[in-house]
């Protein structure tokens, strides 16, 4: 496991911890955890026939499904939602023609009452290819501007060339860093 990824666990510090990896099919979530490198890939059938691939890190879990599709499936998502520190939404930046899709599909997950604390980390992926649409068009594509309550930020990746992951990944653990010292600050009046 990469130096960075150490840094982004110790972010973590030993609380139990989820990391929800997700987005439309296709968009390259699974080949995202995979170039994390942070342990072996187990999939479940948990239910009535979604598919969620979890990796465990020490107390922190990274789980992955895909977005999209039967709406009678979701209310079994809100099972994976205690303890979610933050999301990595993964767009395809090339699948231009399902970025309103996406867009729906975030804003949905973005209303879910236990996901409001999460932090929210897109992933303009599959920039390596010539006609991805760029980082202001993915920001614009899923109404981020209009998101304010929140803290989240974008990143142009690769994950088939490994680009931009670890850029999101330092992001991330400064964020719960932050948010650490935040409540080690308020800790000291009992809150
Ligand atoms: N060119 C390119 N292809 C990618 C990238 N990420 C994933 N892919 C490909 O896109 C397809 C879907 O990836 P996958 O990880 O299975 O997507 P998932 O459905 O979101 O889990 C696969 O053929 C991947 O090799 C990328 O950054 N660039
Ligand atoms: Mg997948």
């Amino acid at each position: 496991m990469g130096v960075l990824m150490s840094r982004v666990m110790a972010a973590f510090g030993d609380k139990e911890a989820r990391i929800l990896v997700l987005g439309l099919d296709n968009a390259g979530k699974t080949t995202i955890l995979y170039r994390l490198q942070v342990g072996a890939v187990v999939s479940t059938i948990p239910t009535i026939g979604f598919n969620v691939e979890t990796v465990t890190f020490k107390n922190v879990k990274f789980q992955v499904w895909d977005l999209g599709g039967q709406t009678s499936i979701r209310p079994y998502w809100r099972c994976y939602y205690p303890n979610t520190t933050a999301i990595v939404y993964v767009v395809d930046s090339c699948d231009k023609e399902r970025i309103p899709t996406s867009k729906e599909e975030l804003q949905g997950i973005l209303e879910e009452d236990e996901l409001r604390n999460c932090i929210i980390m897109i992933f303009a992926n599959k920039q390596d290819l010539p006609e991805a649409a760029t980082e202001v068009e993915i920001t614009e594509g899923l109404g981020l501007n209009g998101v304010k309550d929140r803290q989240w930020a974008i990143f142009k990746t690769s994950a088939l060339k490994g680009e931009g992951l670890w850029e999101g990944m330092e992001w991330l653990s400064q964020q719960l860093k932050a948010r650490e010292g935040k409540s080690s600050f308020w800790s000291m009046f009992g809150y």
